[in-house]
């Protein structure tokens, strides 16, 4: 993935503050006029054709699908960041969803070898290295475990990574759809890998997919042993194949390339491995050239999902804003949100359940008259850690960096209610 910049927008407080104070930007007064009931034909009182015939039957769709209406409802890609499909990226609609599930058809994907396609039955998971006994287990040997269900997000390190510069593509699908969260069903993988024994020299584990980038990572001991989840299911069903069907390696809190796909061995060993993954890739360039060995953990991090550049405002008066946050150290705590560039902040309402490292759903009611707005948010998580702004990002990792921007958005909500990616400073 390229870190080319494609026509970064900047905006300035101070153009901000002069174009709400002169009202210079044009009114579409169309676009946010609630449309009367009465100019509509067909809406009550009048009875609409869905209600005069039967519907389809019990046998229509032996796999439910989303109503045609909602057709628009996909993951997407970035064509310049599309070199080929099978080793590449789409994001998950983040400003058509709420509450803190991801659907599974609406998961981001990323692919560095295309998605493996794998018969269960043939399926086999391999512990090796520092271990008493080498083992193999068929699926049907992992299903015998104790299972454990935890809903976790897996955020790409890349996420938001063409945004490390300055504002650039439009919509928070762009921004921030590198991140998903699911309900996993899952066998500890502490339970496997205790069955093989450890070695007392065992520090580290190195999970290998089954693809054909046999995409590997080093992980610690102390993490495999914490929280790490052998999963088979999300949000009660089988994984996706484009998920890692059928086992995948669950890091909490951790990025998502450590997550391996398609699990097909764990080796277990005394020191990290420095594969490719966790040397050219994933690394974060500093100013001086050095780079930092390894980020684990992704940071607290929040976005404005509604309105953004794909959902504009379309009414005066009374609108709800809401949003999504994280953090890979813990539960969130507290949302901030902020109309006007960060001079004023006010509590969002975190609503739904409160997991660790999982995404937690935010809302803020508020009034528009049709004056520019500057949208911020600001998540705080359970150990007092503050989401920064991208400038305070910037100032210690300087600008060569494209992994672990969890910086604040700003979105620019202009007087006809479209809403534009841009930076304040
Ligand atoms: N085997 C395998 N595992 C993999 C990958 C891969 O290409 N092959 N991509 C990794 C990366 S970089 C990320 S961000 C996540 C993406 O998970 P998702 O496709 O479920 O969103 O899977 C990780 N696990
Ligand atoms: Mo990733």
């Amino acid at each position: 993935m390229s870190a080319t910049k494609k026509n970064p927008v900047r905006t300035t407080r101070r153009q901000f503050l002069s174009a709400a104070a002169g009202g210079g930007a044009a009114v579409t007064a169309q676009s946010i006029l609630p449309v009367s009931a009465a100019e509509i034909e067909g809406l009550p009182p009048e009875v609409a054709d869905w209600s005069r015939y039967l519907g389809e039957g019990v046998d229509a769709y032996p796999y439910g699908q989303p109503s045609k209406f909602e057709s628009h409802v996909v993951r997407r890609n970035v064509p310049w960041l599309t070199a080929s499909v099978e080793s590449s990226i789409n994001f998950t609609p983040l400003h058509e969803l709420d509450g803190i599930i991801t659907p599974n058809g609406l998961c981001f994907e990323r692919h560095h070898a295309g998605v493996a396609e794998v018969d269960p039955a043939e399926h086999r998971l391999m512990i090796n290295g520092l271990v008493e006994k080498p083992l193999i287990f068929t699926m049907a040997d992992i299903l015998r475990f104790p299972r454990t269900n935890k809903v976790f997000f897996l955020e790409c390190a890349a996420n938001s990574g063409m945004e490390w510069r300055g504002a650039q593509l439009n919509g928070c699908q762009f921004t921030h759809g590198m991140v998903h969260c699911v309900m996993y069903t899952g066998v500890p993988l502490k339970l496997v890998l205790q069955e093989a024994g450890l070695k007392t020299n065992a520090k580290w584990i190195m999970p290998e997919g089954a693809d054909a980038a046999g995409m590997n990572r080093s992980v610690p001991l102390d993490k495999a042993l914490d929280d790490c989840l052998l999963a088979f299911k999300m949000n009660g069903e089988a994984l996706r194949p484009e998920q890692g069907y059928p086992l995948r390696l669950v890091v909490p809190g951790w990025e998502g390339n450590m997550w391996v796909k398609w699990l097909r061995r764990i080796e277990v060993g005394d020191q990290p491995w420095h594969t490719r993954e966790e040397t050219s890739k994933y690394t974060d360039l500093l100013e001086d050239g050095r780079s930092r060995r390894f980020t684990w953990a992704m940071d607290c991090k929040s976005v404005i999902t509604n309105p953004s550049p794909q959902a504009p405002l379309l009414h005066k008066g009374h609108n709800v804003l809401s949003g999504m946050a994280w953090s890979g150290r813990g539960t969130v705590e507290r949302v901030d949100v902020s109309l006007d560039g960060g001079r004023n902040w006010r509590h969002a309402r975190i609503d739904g359940p409160s997991f660790d490292k999982a995404v937690h759903r935010f809302y803020f009611e508020f009034d528009w008259q049709g004056e520019p707005l500057l949208l911020q948010s600001r998540a705080i998580d359970s150990t007092g850690y503050v989401q920064p702004t991208k400038d305070e990002l910037r100032a210690v990792r300087g600008t060569n960096s494209i992994y672990h921007n969890n910086g604040v958005q700003t979105w620019h909500v202009r007087a006809g209610g479209e809403v534009e990616n841009v930076e304040v400073s």
